[in-house]
C-alpha cells in the first residue's frame, strides 16, 4: 500500500475514529477521581488501578501515576509518594491522555519514496516493517565503516531519559562518531553560566517553605521553568510569610499573583541587578556572615568611590571589591531606572526588602536566552551570594541528587575503526574562536545545536551522510528554522524517531514510530524539586496500540542485531553485557534489553543489598520499586558548601570569577588572540577585567530601532509539553490560562497604547517583520506587556504534527505562527546557547 501524506492522514483518521469511539463506549472513570485506590467495580467492569510513571512534559520530570481501567489510561495525577510534587501535576500532566490517544500518531515504520525533500513536500511515505527499517539503517552504518567515515554519522537528541546514556552517549561511539549532539543549548544553558559563580553547572532548587522574599526574574515558575506543581503549591506560603516580586517585561502567571511586578525593558536586567547590588552595598545590607566586612567596620561603598581591596576582609566570597570597582560603583538605582525604563523607588524597595529578608530570600532566575545572557545571569546570581541566600535555609541551593547505578561500559567493545572515527572534531563547531561554548568553564565542552544546521550546510568541519534525531523537532524549535530545512534537505539519509509526524519528519528517509516515554516505554529519569531529589520509573501502563518501539533501548538492540548479521558483532556483544541484575541472565531480545537496562540503572534505588547506608526511600526490591515508582532522596542539608567550599577556582563564591577567567584565558590562548578579541568576536561589550565580573551589557538587538521599533519577547505556553502538545485539543481550549492569550487562538500581545498609535484593534491580523522575514498573526491588545514590547507564546504555528496542530495538515498550512521562523539565528556564544529571549529580535508591526 502506498501511503501518501493525504492517505496517511485518512488512514490515521480511521484508526483514530475507532479509538475515540472506543473511549466513549467505556464507563466513565469515576474511580480515577477518588484519591484512594478503587474498591468498587463500576458496572461490573475493571475497577482500574493507578500505575506509577513519570511525566516529561517539561523539565520537572514529575513522578506521576496513570489510572488504567479496561486497558485504557483515563486519568493522571502526581505520584502520591513524590516529595517533588506532593502528589500533584500541573495542567500539562493531564495532556498525557490526549497524547496517548492522539489519532494522528504514527502507527508503523515508514520509508520515503519521494526523493525530493523540502518543507511541505509530500515524502510519499510507505509503511515498512521494523526489520526492513533496521536493515536499511544498518546498511548505512556499514557503508560508513567501509569508507572509514563513521564520523559522518550524526545523532541528535531532544528530550531523553537516563537511557540516553546508551543511545546518545555510547551508541555513536560504538559506531565511530563524535557527533552526539544534545539540545541543551537551545534549552537553558545560559542559566547555568550564572551559577558558575559558585562553580555549579546545573539548575537550582529553592526552600519555599522558609522563604520570606522571592524575586522571580525572567521566568514564570507557576507556569514553566523547573518545578511547576511545587511552585503552584508553595507560592502562597511565600506570599504569606513575606513577599514575591516579579521582574519580567510582561505580566506572567506569577506576576499576576505577586506583590510587585517590574516590567523591565528586555535585556536590561543586568542594569537592575547591578543597581540592586549597588543599593545593598551602599546601605550596608550585604551578608557580613557570608561575604565579610570592612576591616574597621566602616562602610566605604559610596557611589562613585573606588575602594582598596586591602580594606575589606572577605570570608566565603572572592572579589567583592573588584566587582564594586569594575561594575557597581556607578550603577545606582537612578541610572538603572533610566536604562531599564522602570521606577527608581521600586528598585530601591525591592533591594531593601530582599536584603532585609536575607538570607531567607532568593533570586529565582530563568535561562535568559539572549545574546549577552551569560552576564545577566551572573549578575542575578551574584545577588544570591551578596545576601548569603545561596546554600542557606530559606534561600536556594543546588538541590539533591538521586541514587543510580552505572551502565556496563562500552569501551571494551569498541573496535579500532570506531575508536578512530570517534576522535574527529564535532560537527557543531564548538570551541572555535567564535563559539567558546563553555560547559562549566571549559571552552569547547558545551554544545551548539542550532549551529549544526550552518555546519552541515557549510560542510565545516565535514559533510554529514547519515543523521538520526529522536524526541526532537529542531526545524520547528530552532530559530531561523529555514536553515534547518535546507540542512536536512542536504543530508542524504535521515532517520526520525518520533511518535508524531513533525516539521522535521518531512525530511526523513525512514520514520521509526516511538513508544511514548510516559506510558509505553521502559526507563528511569532523575530530577529534583522541593529540596528532594528523585529517581522515577517510566514503564508501560497500557498495551501498545501501534507498532512502536522504545528508541533509546529497543532500537539500539535491533541495530546491534542487524550489524552483527552484516559482520560487525561488537555492538551486539556490548548490548548483551546488560545482564539482569537479579538473575544474571543475558538479554535475548530488545524488550529484555530495555527492562534489564532499567533494572541496572535503578539498582541502587531498589536493591536492598546495594547502597545500604542510603537515607532516602528504600523500596524492597524491583517489584516494589515498580509499584511505588519513585525513590525520594533525603532532604537537602544547607550550608555544607559554606563549610566545605565551592567548586570554583578559589573555592569561594566568586564575584570576580577566576573560574571564567581561566576558561577565557584557555580559549584565547588556544586561538592565539587576546581575551578582548574573544569578547569582540563573540559580541560582548566587556573589555579588560570587566569580562570576569557580573555586569550589565546593553541589549544586543537584531534590526535597528528605526526600522524594527518593537522588542519581541518569547515565553512558553503553560500548555506546552515542550514542543509536543499542540495537536491536543485541550491545549487550545484552555489557552486563555496563558495571561493575555485567547482560547482557540494564537496571538501576539501588544500594549493598547502602541496599538492605538498604529491603528490596530484587538483581533486584527498584523504583519510582523524581522530582519529574517515576515509572518501574519492576530493582535491581542493587553496591558500586561510594556509599551514598545510585544510578547508571543511559543508553541503554535505548526504546519505538521496533525490535524489539530496545523490549520490544514494535508496542505501543510500552519495554525497560528511559529516565531522561530523570523527569529534571527543568534547566540550567547560563551555558553553556545540559542538566543530567543530579551528582545534580541527587533520587529516592525503593521496592520495586515
Ligand atoms: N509550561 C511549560 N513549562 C516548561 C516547559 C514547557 O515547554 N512548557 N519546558 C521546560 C524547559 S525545556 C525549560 S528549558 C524551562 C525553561 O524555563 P523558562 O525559561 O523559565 O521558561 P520561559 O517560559 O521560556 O520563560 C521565559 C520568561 O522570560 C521572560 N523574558 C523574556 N525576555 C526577558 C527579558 O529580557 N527580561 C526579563 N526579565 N524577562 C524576559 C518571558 O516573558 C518569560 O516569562 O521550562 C520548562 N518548563
Ligand atoms: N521560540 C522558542 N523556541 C524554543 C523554546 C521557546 O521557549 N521559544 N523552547 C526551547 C526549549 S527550552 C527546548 S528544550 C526546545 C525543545 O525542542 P526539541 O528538542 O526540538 O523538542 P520538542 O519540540 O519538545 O520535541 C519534539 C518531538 O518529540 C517527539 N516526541 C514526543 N514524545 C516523544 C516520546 O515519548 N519519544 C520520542 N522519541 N519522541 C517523542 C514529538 O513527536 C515531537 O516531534 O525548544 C526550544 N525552542
Ligand atoms: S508537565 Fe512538567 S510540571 Fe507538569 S506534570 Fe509534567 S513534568 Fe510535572
Ligand atoms: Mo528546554
Amino acid at each position: 500500500m502506498r501511503l501518501t501524506r493525504r492517505s496517511f492522514i485518512q488512514a490515521s483518521a480511521a484508526t483514530g475514529g475507532a479509538l475515540l469511539a472506543g473511549c466513549t463506549a467505556v464507563k466513565p472513570a469515576t474511580n480515577a477521581m477518588s484519591n484512594t485506590a478503587a474498591t468498587t467495580k463500576p458496572r461490573g467492569e475493571d475497577a482500574g488501578k493507578w500505575i506509577a510513571n513519570t511525566c516529561q512534559g517539561c523539565t520537572t520530570w514529575c513522578p506521576i501515576e496513570i489510572f488504567v481501567q479496561n486497558g485504557r489510561a483515563v486519568k493522571v495525577r502526581g505520584n502520591q509518594l513524590s516529595k517533588a510534587n506532593s502528589g500533584y501535576v500541573c495542567p500539562r500532566g493531564h495532556l498525557i491522555l490526549q497524547q496517548i490517544y492522539d489519532p494522528d500518531r504514527i502507527k508503523t515504520p515508514m520509508k520515503r519514496t519521494n526523493p525530493q525533500k523540502g518543507r511541505g513536500i509530500d515524502p510519499k511515505f510507505v509503511p515498512i516493517s521494523w526489520d526492513e527499517a533496521m536493515d536499511t539503517f544498518a546498511d548505512k552504518i556499514m557503508e560508513l565503516r567501509k569508507n572509514n567515515e563513521t564520523n559522518k554519522f550524526l545523532l541528535m537528541r531532544g528530550r531523553y531519559s537516563d537511557h540516553n546514556s546508551i543511545f546518545y552517549g555510547d551508541l555513536p561511539k560504538m559506531i565511530g562518531s563524535p557527533n552526539n549532539i544534545s539540545h541543551s543549548s537551545i534549552c537553558a544553558e545560559v542559566e547555568k553560566m550564572g551559577r558558575m559563580l559558585e562553580g555549579y553547572w546545573g539548575y537550582a532548587d529553592y526552600d519555599l517553605d522558609n522563604m520570606k522574599y522571592l524575586i522571580v526574574w525572567a521566568c514564570d515558575p507557576m507556569s514553566s521553568n523547573r518545578q511547576i506543581p511545587n511552585a503552584i503549591r508553595k507560592i502562597n506560603k511565600v506570599m504569606e510569610n513575606g513577599k514575591v516580586a516579579v521582574i519580567d517585561p510582561r505580566m506572567n502567571n506569577t506576576a499576576a499573583k505577586a506583590h510587585e511586578w517590574m516590567p523591565v525593558k528586555p535585556s536590561t536586567d543586568g542594569a537592575v541587578a547591578s543597581a540592586l547590588a549597588h543599593y545593598i552595598l551602599v546601605n550596608g545590607m550585604w551578608s557580613k556572615e557570608f561575604v565579610g566586612d570592612f576591616k574597621d567596620g566602616k562602610n566605604r561603598f559610596v557611589k562613585g568611590a573606588t575602594i582598596s581591596e586591602d580594606d575589606f576582609d572577605e570570608k566565603l566570597t572572592h572579589g567583592l571589591v573588584k566587582w564594586w570597582n569594575l561594575a557597581l560603583k556607578d550603577s545606582d538605582p537612578a541610572w538603572a531606572a533610566k536604562e531599564a525604563g522602570v521606577d527608581q523607588a521600586q528598585i530601591e524597595r525591592i533591594a531593601k526588602e530582599f536584603a532585609q529578608a536575607a538570607p531567607q530570600c532568593a533570586v529565582w532566575f530563568g535561562p535568559n536566552m539572549q545574546p549577552r545572557g551569560t552576564y545577566a545571569a551572573m549578575t542575578m546570581h551574584a545577588l544570591n551570594g551578596l545576601v548569603g541566600a545561596t546554600d542557606s535555609e530559606g534561600g536556594l541551593c543546588t538541590g539533591m541528587g538521586a541514587p543510580s547505578s552505572s551502565y556496563p561500559k562500552y569501551n571494551d567493545f569498541q573496535d579500532p575503526v570506531a575508536a578512530a572515527g570517534a576522535k574527529n572534531k564535532k560537527i557543531d563547531q564548538r570551541g572555535t574562536l567564535t563559539f567558546p561554548a563553555m560547559a562549566s568553564h571549559k571552552p569547547g565542552s558545551g554544545v551548539v545545536l542550532n549551529n549544526v544546521a550552518n555546519a552541515i550546510l557549510a560542510e565545516d568541519p565535514y559533510d554529514i551522510k547519515v543523521a538520526l534525531s529522536y524526541f526532537q523537532n529542531v526545524n520547528f524549535s530552532g530559530t531561523e528554522g529555514a536553515r534547518w530545512d535546507k540542512a536536512m534537505t542536504k543530508v542524504p539519509f535521515f532517520i526520525h524517531c518520533v511518535p508524531m509526524f513533525s516539521e522535521m519528519t518531512y525530511f526523513a528517509d525512514i520514520v521509526l514510530p516511538s513508544a511514548l516515554h510516559h506510558s509505553e516505554d521502559w526507563t528511569v529519569v532523575r530530577s529534583k524539586a522541593n529540596l528532594h531529589g528523585h529517581i522515577s520509573i517510566q514503564q508501560p501502563v497500557i498495551d501498545r496500540m501501534f507498532d512502536v518501539k522504545g528508541i533509546e533501548t529497543e532500537v539500539t538492540w535491533l541495530l546491534a542485531e542487524k550489524l552483527n548479521d552484516k559482520g560487525f558483532p561488537n555492538m551486539l556483544q556490548w548490548v548483551k553485557s546488560y545482564k539482569d541484575p537479579e538473575t544474571g541472565k543475558e538479554p535475548t531480545n530488545s524488550m529484555e534489553f530495555a527492562i534489564y537496562a532499567t533494572k541496572i540503572r535503578s539498582q541502587k534505588a531498589w536493591d536492598p543489598a546495594e547502597n545500604k547506608d542510603y537515607k532516602g526511600d528504600r523500596p524492597n526490591g524491583w517489584e516494589d520499586f515498580r509499584a511505588k515508582g519513585v525513590v525520594n532522596s533525603p532532604k537537602f542539608i544547607f550550608r555544607k558548601k559554606w563549610a566545605d567550599g565551592f567548586k570554583t577556582e578559589t573555592k569561594k563564591f566568586e564575584f570576580y570569577s577566576e573560574t571564567l577567567k581561566k576558561g577565557l584565558t584557555a580559549h584565547a590562548e588556544k586561538h592565539k588572540v587576546s581575551i578582548d578579541k574573544v569578547m569582540e568576536v563573540t559580541n560582548y561589550e566587556a573589555r579588560g577585567e570587566l569580562a570576569f565580573v557580573p555586569h550589565y551589557e546593553s541589549p544586543k538587538r537584531n534590526g535597528s530601532r528605526s526600522d524594527y521599533p518593537f522588542d519581541l519577547i518569547d515565553m512558553k505556553s503553560r500548555f506546552n509539553r515542550e514542543g509536543r502538545s499542540a495537536n491536543n485539543t485541550w491545549y487550545h481550549s484552555f489557552k486563555q490560562c496563558d495571561p493575555g492569550d485567547v482560547n482557540e487562538q494564537d496571538v501576539i500581545q501588544l500594549n493598547p497604547t502602541d496599538a492605538a498609535r498604529l491603528g490596530i484593534k484587538d483581533g486584527d491580523m498584523v504583519k510582523v517583520t524581522s530582519i529574517v522575514g515576515s509572518l501574519k498573526v492576530k493582535a491581542r491588545l493587553w496591558e500586561g506587556v510594556r509599551p514598545g514590547v510585544v510578547a508571543k507564546c511559543y508553541g503554535q504555528g505548526h504546519h505538521a504534527m496533525g490535524r489539530v496542530a496545523a490549520k490544514d495538515f494535508a496542505k501543510a498550512i500552519p495554525r497560528g505562527a511559529n516565531f522561530n521562523e523570523i527569529m534571527p539565528d543568534d547566540y550567547d556564544r560563551l555558553s553556545g546557547s540559542t538566543a530567543r529571549n530579551g528582545g534580541h529580535t527587533g520587529l516592525k508591526i503593521e496592520k495586515a
